[in-house]
C-alpha cells in the first residue's frame, strides 16, 4: 500500500484507484551517469511530496483537475539495475498503461530513462513527435563511451523518431552543434529566445499530431527549480513554460510526458512544489483546455 505522501496530490481512493484514472504517474528514480552532482534518484519521491501540498482548484481553469483520476504507480527499483533494464522495465509498464487506455506521466531520475517511455510511446504512436525542454541538447553520440547517457538520450531516440523540437537549449558541445546543424533539428537556443521574445505557436510545425513532452526541469530557469544536477543560467520562466505547454496541449494530442532530472536539495523546496505543479497544470491542459 502506499503512504500517503507516495501518492501524487494525495488523493483519496475514488480519485487516485488505477482502474478509474485516466492519468498514471509512473515514479522512475533511475540513476547511474549524472556527471556533475548526485541526488536525481530522489526526485520522484520530492516531486510526490511537494504534491501534497498542491491546491487542487486551478486558478486559471477554474475548476479543479484531478477529477477524473490520478493514479500513482508503485516506485521502480532499479537499485540494482543498469540504463538497458531500467529502461526495458520503464518500457513495459508505459505500455501496459498504455493499453489500458491511460495517459502515462514518468517522473525521473535521470535522462536516461525516458528512452524507455519513449520505445513505448513510438510504438503506440508511429508518427510521435518529440518536443523537449532542456537547458543541453542531450544529442552527443555517447558520454564517457556510454550511449545510454543523459547527455545522449536525444541522440538515442532520434536514431528512430527524427521529429523533435528543442527549447531553453543554453549547453552544449561542439559535436553537439555539427550533429544539429547537418541534421536541421530544430533547437530554439535560449539567448535567441529571451532576447528576442518567441511566439509559443512557432513550436507546432514542428510537431505531429501525436506529441512526448519531455522535460529536463534544468530547462527551466534556476531561480525557479535551482533543485538540478546542472543547473545553468538563463533558462524558462514559469509563465514562458506555461504559455508553450499551453499552446502544445490545445494543438496536439500529448500521449505521454515526463519531468527528469530534478535533484532535490533538502531544506530548499521550492523547486520541487514549482515541479509538482507544473505537472498538475499539464493534467489540467490536458482534459480541460
Ligand atoms: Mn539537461
Amino acid at each position: 500500500m502506499h503512504t500517503a505522501d507516495q501518492n501524487f496530490l494525495g488523493l483519496e481512493p475514488r480519485f487516485s484507484d488505477y482502474k478509474t484514472a485516466k492519468t498514471v504517474i509512473l515514479p522512475a528514480p533511475f540513476e547511474a551517469s549524472t556527471s556533475y552532482q548526485e541526488g536525481t534518484k530522489l526526485g520522484p519521491k520530492a516531486i510526490l511530496e511537494a504534491s501534497q501540498q498542491v491546491e487542487l482548484y486551478d486558478i486559471e481553469l477554474a475548476r479543479d483537475c484531478h477529477t477524473q483520476g490520478i493514479h500513482t504507480l508503485e516506485t521502480f527499483d532499479f537499485s540494482k539495475t543498469d540504463a538497458p533494464t531500467a529502461c526495458k522495465m520503464l518500457y513495459e509498464k508505459t505500455k501496459k498503461v498504455l493499453e489500458d487506455g491511460k495517459f502515462p506521466i514518468m517522473l525521473g531520475g535521470e535522462h536516461t530513462i525516458s528512452y524507455g517511455m519513449f520505445e513505448a510511446l513510438f510504438e503506440k504512436y508511429p508518427n510521435l513527435s518529440i518536443f523537449h525542454i532542456d537547458a543541453h541538447t542531450d544529442m552527443r553520440e555517447a558520454y564517457e563511451g556510454n550511449p545510454y547517457s543523459h547527455a545522449s538520450v536525444l541522440y538515442l531516440m532520434r536514431k528512430s523518431c527524427k521529429k523533435t523540437v528543442s527549447i531553453g537549449i543554453r549547453s552544449m558541445c561542439e559535436e553537439e552543434r555539427l550533429y544539429v546543424n547537418e541534421n536541421k533539428v530544430p533547437v530554439y537556443y535560449d539567448f535567441q529566445t529571451q532576447k528576442t521574445g518567441f511566439n509559443p505557436k512557432d513550436l507546432l510545425k514542428h510537431l505531429t499530431q501525436d506529441v512526448y513532452v519531455t522535460i529536463d526541469v534544468d530547462g527551466l530557469s534556476p531561480t525557479l527549480v535551482p533543485s538540478t544536477g546542472t543547473p545553468e543560467p538563463g533558462g524558462l520562466g514559469y509563465y514562458e513554460t506555461l504559455d508553450i505547454l499551453r499552446e502544445i496541449f490545445k494543438n496536439k494530442n500529448v500521449v505521454g510526458c515526463d519531468f527528469v532530472e530534478l535533484m532535490p536539495i533538502p531544506g530548499l523546496v521550492h523547486g520541487d512544489f514549482a515541479v509538482a505543479k507544473l505537472i498538475y497544470k499539464c493534467i489540467g491542459y490536458k482534459y480541460y483546455l
